[in-house]
């Protein structure tokens, strides 16, 4: 089945009724539909799909080995996401290998298809959550510890979706046997509809993390409270998003945003007792990235005593700039006829796997530019050729 075809045989998993687009999170039913889905059409393929202690999926051409070259994304999303963010590299990477197998094209090393799990972070929080507990650059301890919005903890949703909590962790086998990962992904930002091009190789991930700030004050009544008699952590919280949009764009490059505020308990008649407050900060590189954070910080502390309120700030993931393999990168480029190369603001399992292995990136050319929202999109020729390249390009690095 083509990419586009098997886009299509997804659209319907996961829809969100209440956000628009797709809400698709580890171990909820949407994800776990996806992954039944995968395995089944990865083992049309005669690929072997084993699924690795931390959750994520390995789909083989032949055996497993060392030096493979392994290809994919993920197939989680963000509340309300798009229908390509990870799903277009995992049907193009199966598309592709079809492609091959029907050329009668033998791999001259191990191949696989990856797919790995919560890249968005969109229930337990921390984004690459599957690729952070494979090269082990999360404590597993945290990571089982981890709660969703209900509380639930990680380590509970695995047990319930038939893992074992106590194997995650770094896998060094799993690790080890990846000489080259290739992310094909569509692309957030416009940089392709700009350039005239279907398909750009992948350059820089630019630093990003993600910040909580928790704000306590008195819940109280909001018609017998006078304003004198407050200790409301809305108001410092409302202080964070305005000064984290109000500092990043002083800082050229940077980007500070506040998507996700929990008042509790959140009634229209009800000061909140407590206000959480999450924001997701990036910039060119660390030197950026934590004055800006501290700047932040710096008003949420004002802004908390001046309320009377408490402020707890806690970093709930970090990750510095990547660079992709500079070598697989020029390669990539000069194979697929000079094609453009594209920095990025996203971040991808790719960028965490860049120490261990060989990385890079392919990007399709999306002419909304939008990601993260139902407005998504990629031209079903792009999403064609974007898969004809990833098997070019396999064929090319597999001999
Ligand atoms: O947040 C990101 O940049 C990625 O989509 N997880
Ligand atoms: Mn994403
Ligand atoms: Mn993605």
């Amino acid at each position: 089945m083509s990419a586009v075809e098997l886009l299509a045989e997804i659209a319907g998993v996961g829809r969100d009724r209440a956000r628009g687009g797709y809400s698709r999170h580890l171990f909820d039913r949407a994800e776990g539909e996806l992954r039944t889905w995968f395995t089944e059409r990865a083992g049309r393929l005669g690929l072997d799909v084993e699924t690795d202690r931390n959750g994520n999926l390995w789909a083989w051409w032949g055996a497993p080995g060392p030096d493979a070259l392994v290809t994919g994304s993920h197939l989680d999303s963000v509340p309300g996401g798009g229908a390509f963010d990870g799903p277009l590299g995992v049907v193009s990477a199966l598309d592709a290998v079809e492609t091959l197998q029907k050329e009668g094209f033998r791999p001259g090393k191990p191949l696989a298809v990856l797919v790995f799990a919560e890249e968005e972070g969109g229930r337990f929080g921390v984004p690459c959550l599957g690729s952070r507990l494979l090269t082990g650059s999360i404590d597993a301890d945290r990571a089982r510890a981890l709660r969703d919005p209900d509380g639930g903890t990680l380590a509970e949703a695995a047990v319930r979706a038939g893992f074992d909590p106590v194997r995650f962790g770094r896998d060094e086998e799993a690790l080890s046997r990846i000489g080259t990962f290739l992310e094909l992904h569509v692309e957030q930002g416009r940089g392709l509809i700009d350039l005239g091009a279907p398909v750009a190789v992948g350059s820089t991930v630019i630093a990003h993390g993600r910040w909580r700030f928790s704000f306590t004050g008195q819940g109280n009544h909001a018609g017998a409270t006078l304003m004198s008699d407050r200790h409301d952590p809305m108001i410092p919280a409302a202080e964070v998003v305005a000064a984290a949009h109000r500092i990043a764009s002083r800082v050229e490059g940077a980007r500070a945003t506040v998507g996700r505020l929990v008042p509790k308990p959140g009634g229209t008649n009800v000061i909140a007792s407590t206000v959480d407050v999450w924001l997701d900060a990036r910039a060119s590189g660390d030197d950026q990235v934590r004055p800006l954070v501290d700047e932040i910080a710096h008003v949420a502390s004002e802004a908390a005593a001046a309320e009377g309120c408490v402020v707890k700030l806690a970093e709930e993931s970090y990750g510095g700039s990547v660079a992709f393999d500079a070598n697989l990168r020029d390669e990539l480029t000069n194979f697929l006829g000079g094609a453009p190369e594209l920095p990025t603001g996203a971040g991808h399992d790719a960028a965490i796997l860049a120490p261990y292995a060989r990385t890079g990136m392919l990007y399709v050319r999306n002419p909304t530019g939008i990601s993260h929202a139902p407005e998504e999109f990629a031209e079903d020729e792009d999403v064609a050729r974007g898969a004809r390249a990833l098997a070019d390009v396999l064929r090319h690095l597999s001999t």
